[in-house]
């Protein structure tokens, strides 16, 4: 079998996993006495909001075990990790549906957003709710007697209020009408996407595949986030790499087509503190300035087009090469700190590898989606 055809089976093995969590949850609330309008309703949201992408971070779960363990896994622990993905891919989901509100786009992996089907519109806010509560209600069900039951839901909420924390960041970064390009610098940028992005894209998807393969969590008063050994090696390693992820979505909000991305770019309209108009800012004369004072975070398609004309001017594609490869090289130095040939087999216990992370590098480097 080819390495794509393997790849395809353990995404069909790995998609039919949602099918069985679907009906779990949905079962729940039918014994809870919801009647089948709302089932259906609940369905439909599930559904539309958790399928469809490209599963990079729920697949990751999966992959991560396996690399942690060392060996393929049996079906019992391959549907465990599936779970534990899918309830990554659920809170991507719960992001996705309110982001798109927020950032009122149109269109997202190739269909219209969820809060724009007919009949839809502000019930996306308690629908977003929702997909986060399935992910509590499963870890409950499949994970309540695991040790490390109590670390998996920290991660999760911890997780999710850094994201917020992002999230509010980014948004009042570009007040509606009112953007101030003063405010804007690469050092606020990376604020912004390591909150509201790394954490839930990289990090916990890591951290939860070392709680499931016993990689010890110490106990720390203040924060699961805060150092632990190997669970803060692999922090150090994950936000770098989610924040050249980040920048890879800023440019290809310039650059990408709706074809190629599923989405349409927003971030020149709606006056985002992206990683281009801040490399922009580092290049610009002050003819190029005053035009971006002027036409930045200007809800007009004629202002949009000489925004993205600019960047073309000042050769940002160029610029996103280079970040491209010293990100790279970056990343790379970081992977290489860990031990090549980690002592841990002898021991019994399963430790960090390179693999884990040079896996994830490789599926986003030089990305085009
Ligand atoms: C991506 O930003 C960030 C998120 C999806 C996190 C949202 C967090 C919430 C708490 C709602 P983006 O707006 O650049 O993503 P995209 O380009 O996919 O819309
Ligand atoms: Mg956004
Ligand atoms: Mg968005
Ligand atoms: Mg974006």
């Amino acid at each position: 079998m080819s390495q794509a055809e393997t790849q395809a089976l353990r995404r069909a093995r790995f998609e039919a996993v949602f099918l069985v969590l679907r009906e779990e949850v949905l079962e729940h609330c039918a014994s809870e006495g919801l009647p089948d309008d709302a089932i259906q309703w609940y369905s439909r949201n599930l559904t539309y909001n958790v399928t469809g992408g490209k599963l990079n971070r729920g697949l990751a779960v999966v992959d991560t075990i396996e690399i942690l363990k060392g060996r393929s896994l049996s079906d019992s622990e391959f549907f465990r990790a599936s779970l534990l993905g899918w309830c990554v891919e659920l809170l991507q989901a719960v992001f996705l549906v309110s982001d798109d509100m927020m950032d009122r786009c149109a269109t997202r992996r190739g269909k219209p957003c969820y809060y724009r089907l007919d009949g839809v519109n502000h019930i996306a806010v308690n629908d977003s709710t929702m997909l986060e509560a399935a992910i509590f209600h499963l870890l409950r069900v499949h994970f309540r007697s695991e040790p490390y039951y109590v670390h998996l839901l920290e991660l999760f909420h911890e997780v999710t209020h850094k994201t917020e924390m992002g999230q509010l960041l980014d948004l009042i970064t570009a007040p509606e009408g009112r953007v101030d390009l003063h405010a804007f610098s690469l050092e606020r940028h990376r604020n912004i996407v390591t909150k509201k992005t790394s954490y839930y894209s990289f990090y916990l998807p890591v951290a939860i595949s070392m709680h499931m393969c016993g990689i010890p969590h110490l106990a720390l008063p203040s924060s699961s986030c805060a150092p632990s050994g190997p669970y803060d090696i692999a922090r150090d390693i994950l936000l770098p790499l989610g924040e050249y992820f980040q920048v890879q979505d800023d440019f290809l909000d310039f650059a990408g087509t709706p074809e190629q991305l599923g989405k349409a770019g927003t971030d020149i309209v709606d006056g985002k503190c992206s990683w281009c108009v801040n490399t922009a800012l580092a290049h610009v004369t002050p003819a190029q300035r005053a035009l971006l004072d002027a036409d930045y975070g200007r809800n007009d398609p004629a202002a949009e087009v000489r925004v993205k004309a600019l960047y073309e001017d000042i050769g940002l594609r160029g610029l996103y090469e280079q970040y491209e490869k010293a990100a790279y090289k970056r990343i790379i130095a970081l992977i290489e700190t860990i031990p090549e040939h980690p002592a841990s087999e002898d021991s019994g216990s399963v430790v960090l590898k390179r693999e884990v992370f040079t896996s994830f590098l490789d599926k986003i480097n030089k990305r085009q989606k």
